[in-house]
C-alpha cells in the first residue's frame, strides 16, 4: 500500500490503541496527538511519534482541527484515522485535510455530509432500495404537522434532522398532543444543534436496534459483514451488544446484509460503515447510517475473522477490499460488554486512579483497552475504559464463556460497569436473547435484589 506510510491517530483512549494495533501490523508508522490530560496515555506510549496538542477540553485538542493538521504536517503523516466521536463524522474536517493532501481514512466528505442530515439520509436510503420507517417526506412545518401525522397514524415521534443519539426526539400519541410535540422538538433542536428543522416517522413501540455492517472501496465494489443487536442501551449509550442478533436468523440476515451491501455499491461508498435499523415484527426500518468505524466493530470482526481497520486503511489508499462477499464467513456468536469507569448501577462517572488491573484471557477472549495498573483516568472524556469481547461457536457457548471472564476480571480503585454485566449474565430474559431497546432500563428501574 504505497499511497499510506505513516498514519496520525486523531483521537484517544481504547480507539487510538486500536487503531494503533492495526496500523502496526501493516507496518505503517504511527503519530499520537494527545492532550496535556493524556500524556500518559497507552496510546501515546505505544505510537512512533507523539504530539501534544493542547489543553484538556476537547474542543482545544481533538477537536482543535487546525492543530491536528498542524501535527500531520510537523510529522510527515500522510493520512489521519479519526477513530469514532470526535471529528470521525466531521466532514469539514475531510474536506481540510483533502485540501492538504492528507488521507482521510474514511468516507468522501459528501458521503458524510448526506448522511449527517436524517431527511437527506433517509431519502437517499429510501432510493437506494432500503426500507424506512413510514413517515413525512422532507422537513415538517408547524402548519403542516397535524396532516402529516393523521396520513402516517399514531403514535408518531418527531427527530431533529440534524440529530442523532435521541436527542430532540417527542412522541405524540394523539392528534392533541402533536403541536406541543413538535414545538418542543423544534425548540430542543435549535438548542442542541443550531438548527430547528424536524421530521416525523411512526413511532415504532418495542423495536430492536439492529445495525448492519458495510465496507465499499469507493469503486462501487462493497460487502456486508452481518449484523450486531444493540438493543441493550441506556440512554442512548450501548451497553452490551451481540453479533448475530439473537432475533435473526440465516435468510433474514443474508437478505437485509445484501440490500445494505447493493445500496452501498450503487452509492460508491468508501470505507466502513454502519446501517442502522429498527427491527420489530420480523421488518426492518432503516433510521440512520453512520458513517465511522463503532465502539462495537470487534464482534463483528470476532465472526467474520475480518479486520474492519485494516479494511479501512486498504480502501482509504486504493489498495481495494481484500475479501469479496462470497468469502465471508460467519462463525459462531460474539459479546461486548463495555466497560465504563461509571458506578454500575447509576452510570455516575467514576474517574480516579486504577489501583489494581488484571484482564482476563483465554480462547475467544478480547480486551481493547488502554487502561493499566496505576493508570490515571482523567475526568475530562467519556468513561469508557475498555471493552470486552467474548467469542464462542455458538450463544451458550458464548454466554458461559463470558461468565468465567467477567469472574477472572479485576479493576480495583475505581467503580466499572463490570458488576451490572455479572447481574446480566445471570439474568433469563438475556440467557433467552429476549429483549428489546427499553428493557435495560426498566430493568434498572427495578430495585437491586
Ligand atoms: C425511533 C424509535 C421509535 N420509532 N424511531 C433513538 C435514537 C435515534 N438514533 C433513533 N431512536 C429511536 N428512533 C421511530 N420511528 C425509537 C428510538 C429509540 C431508540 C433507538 C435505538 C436504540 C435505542 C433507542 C432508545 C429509545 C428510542
Amino acid at each position: 500500500m504505497p499511497l499510506i506510510s505513516k498514519v496520525l491517530i486523531a483521537n484517544r483512549g481504547e480507539i487510538a490503541l486500536r487503531v494503533l494495533r492495526a496500523c502496526k501490523e501493516l507496518g505503517i508508522a504511527t503519530v499520537a496527538v494527545h492532550s496535556t490530560a493524556d500524556a500518559d496515555a497507552m496510546h501515546v506510549r505505544l505510537a512512533d511519534e507523539s504530539v501534544c496538542i493542547g489543553p484538556p477540553p476537547s474542543r482545544d485538542s481533538y477537536l482543535n482541527i487546525h492543530q491536528i493538521v498542524a501535527a500531520c504536517e510537523i510529522t510527515g503523516a500522510d493520512a489521519v484515522h479519526p477513530g469514532y466521536g470526535f471529528l470521525s463524522e466531521n466532514a469539514k474536517f475531510a474536506d481540510i485535510l483533502d485540501a492538504h493532501g492528507i488521507t482521510f481514512i474514511g468516507p468522501t466528505a459528501d458521503h458524510i455530509r448526506i448522511m449527517g442530515d436524517k431527511i437527506t439520509a433517509k431519502e437517499t436510503a429510501k432510493a437506494l432500495g432500503i426500507p424506512v420507517v413510514p413517515g413525512s417526506t422532507g422537513e415538517v412545518r408547524p402548519e403542516n404537522a397535524l396532516e402529516i401525522a393523521r396520513e402516517i397514524g399514531f403514535p408518531v415521534l418527531i427527530k431533529a434532522t440534524a440529530g442523532g443519539g435521541g436527542r430532540g426526539m417527542k412522541v405524540a400519541r394523539n392528534e392533541d398532543e402533536v403541536e406541543e410535540a413538535v414545538s418542543t422538538a423544534r425548540s430542543e433542536a435549535a438548542a442542541a444543534f443550531g438548527n430547528d428543522a424536524v421530521y416525523m416517522e411512526k413511532y415504532l413501540g418495542k423495536p430492536r436496534h439492529i445495525e448492519i455492517q458495510v465496507v465499499g472501496d469507493g469503486e462501487g465494489n462493497a460487502i456486508h459483514l452481518g449484523e450486531r443487536d444493540c438493543s441493550l442501551q441506556r440512554r442512548h449509550q450501548k451497553v452490551w451488544e451481540e453479533a448475530n442478533s439473537p432475533a435473526l436468523n440465516v435468510e433474514q440476515r443474508m437478505k437485509i446484509g445484501e440490500i445494505c451491501a447493493d445500496a452501498m455499491r450503487k452509492l460508491k461508498y468508501r470505507g466502513a460503515g454502519t446501517v442502522e435499523f429498527l427491527y420489530e415484527n420480523g421488518e426492518f426500518y432503516f433510521i440512520e447510517m453512520n458513517t465511522r468505524l463503532q465502539v462495537e466493530h470487534p464482534i463483528t470482526e470476532a465472526i467474520t475473522g475480518i479486520d474492519l481497520v485494516h479494511e479501512q486503511i486498504r480502501v482509504a489508499s486504493g489498495a481495494g477490499l481484500s475479501v469479496t462477499q462470497d468469502e465471508i464467513v460467519f462463525q459462531g456468536h460474539a459479546i461486548e460488554c463495555r466497560i465504563n469507569a461509571e458506578d454500575p448501577r447509576t452510570f455516575v462517572p467514576s474517574p480516579g486512579t486504577i489501583t489494581h488491573f488484571h484482564a482476563p484471557g483465554g480462547l475467544g477472549v478480547r480486551v481493547d483497552s488502554g487502561a493499566y495498573q496505576g493508570y490515571r483516568i482523567p475526568p475530562y472524556y467519556d468513561s469508557l475504559i475498555g471493552k470486552l469481547i467474548v467469542h464462542g461457536r455458538t450463544r451458550v457457548e458464548c454466554m458461559m464463556r463470558l461468565r468465567r471472564v467477567l469472574d477472572e476480571f479485576v479493576i480495583d480503585g475505581i467503580k466499572t460497569t463490570l458488576p451490572l454485566f455479572q447481574d446480566l449474565i445471570n439474568n433469563q430474559d438475556i440467557a433467552n436473547g429476549d429483549y428489546d431497546i427499553h428493557w435495560l432500563e426498566n430493568y434498572l428501574a427495578q430495585p437491586a435484589e
